[in-house]
């Protein structure tokens, strides 16, 4: 069993070229605009759009990824009704809905992709029901066009938590999608949140809403909120995002060797996202956010926790659990998505990140095996 010495994470930031990112620094200094719609920021934008392939008034930046939530869910009008989502998924999905006083109604997900099924969403729907918020879990393609159709048959907006999803391709999909720019993310702004939106009209509003609902010096138009992106944040994002093809190789490598590794092996079964059906999405291609294993049972799936973290000093995580419905503000739905259940109890996310080594990879899926294979 191979033991690191230093401790191996789930994740590290990219950090890009510092002398660059100085050069960067230097012109804000320059400009003494730090916040509030500066230069960087609308460049950022506009790659942005470049880079997605969207018009630049589809797009809108905000300080964080439940942020970028919330305000899309309000400025879709969710308030005060019931929106189809899952419980598989970081909590903020579900906090989001809450916050601006929707109800988010649980559904099961689909045991391949761990994404929302679209089968269960549609079980879930009701007269009060105003949007489904499925959420592309670890960058996997949800089932795009039973969504599409559900929003059709029941005029119901579909949103989706894109937080994983930056890079794979997903983007030309449902009404809305959010992408999270946190540092644990494949592309990060340090901090910062996406909504890539159809309605294009949405750009005016989202823009007010980020900025107190305040409109010149003399109007506020609704209650908004402060959540505008910084300029440090956007040139940390413009300059990662040079970055990006070489983070997408070098995640695709290392989750090749996961593959390679867990191949044959019954007791391991490693989430592939070349393999789902709903791949075939338009516009995928995957973008490796992370590397999930799910194991026979909960007991071999803490055993494989706590030994990669004693004996070897690699620090896994389990997402996502506990599950959304063992927390207490959404326990009245525990026991309702027995896929989702079963999935987080066995589920390990294994360490993933530009600068991680396909060697290092593969040692540290030679001592999840070793693990597995020493008598209890
Ligand atoms: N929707 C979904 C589906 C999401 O997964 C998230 C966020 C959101 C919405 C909301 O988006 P944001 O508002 O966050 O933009 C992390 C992140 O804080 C959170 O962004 C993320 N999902 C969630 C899945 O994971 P923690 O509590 O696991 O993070 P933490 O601090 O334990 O860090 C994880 C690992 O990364 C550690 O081993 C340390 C390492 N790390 C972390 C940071 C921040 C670094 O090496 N450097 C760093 O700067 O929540």
């Amino acid at each position: 069993m191979k033991r690191f010495e230093e401790p191996v994470l789930v994740t590290r930031p990219y950090l890009p070229d510092l002398d660059a990112f100085k050069a960067g620094c230097e012109e804000i200094w320059g400009n003494r605009w730090l916040t509030n719609n500066g230069p960087v920021l609308r460049r950022f934008q506009g790659a942005l759009a470049g880079y997605m392939g969207v018009p630049e008034s589809g797009l809108s930046l905000f300080v964080n990824g439940t942020l970028a939530l919330e305000l899309g869910f309000y400025a879709l009008g969710l308030s005060g009704a019931e929106v189809v989502t899952t419980p598989f998924t970081f909590v903020a999905t579900s906090h989001a809905l809450k916050r601006i006083g929707a109800t988010p109604v649980s559904a099961d997900v689909d045991p391949e992709t761990l994404c929302l099924s679209p089968e269960a969403a549609e079980k879930a729907i009701t007269p009060r029901t105003k949007a489904i918020v499925p959420v592309h879990v670890y960058g996997h393609p949800c089932d795009v066009d039973g969504f599409a159709k559900l929003g059709e048959k029941y005029g119901v907006k579909i949103v989706y938590d894109a937080a994983h999803a930056f890079g794979a391709g997903l983007q030309s999909h449902g009404d809305m999608s959010m992408y999270s720019f946190h540092p644990t993310k494949l592309f990060h702004s340090c901090e910062g949140g996406l909504l890539v939106f159809r309605d294009e009209s949405l750009r005016e509003r989202l823009a007010e809403l980020r900025n107190f609902a305040i409109k010149g010096e003399l109007s506020c138009v609704d209650v908004g909120t402060n959540a505008k992106m910084n300029e440090l944040q956007a040139l940390m994002g413009l300059e990662c995002l040079k970055a990006m093809p070489g983070i997408l190789a070098s995640r695709a490598e290392i989750h090749a060797a996961y593959r390679d590794a867990f191949a044959g092996r019954a007791d391991v079964k490693f989430l592939d996202p070349r393999s789902f059906p709903s791949s075939g999405a338009e516009g995928f291609s995957p973008n490796y956010a992370y590397c999930p294993v799910l194991f026979k049972d909960l007991e071999t799936r803490e055993r494989v926790y706590a030994e990669l973290k004693e004996k070897c000093n690699v620090f896994t995580r389990r997402y996502f659990y506990p599950l959304l419905t063992d927390f207490a503000p959404y326990a009245d739905a525990k026991g309702s998505c027995p896929v989702a259940e079963d999935a987080a109890r066995r589920v390990l996310t294994l360490p993933t990140y530009y600068g991680l080594s396909v060697d290092d990879a593969r040692a540290i899926a030679g001592n999840v095996l070793e693990i597995l294979d020493t008598k209890v």
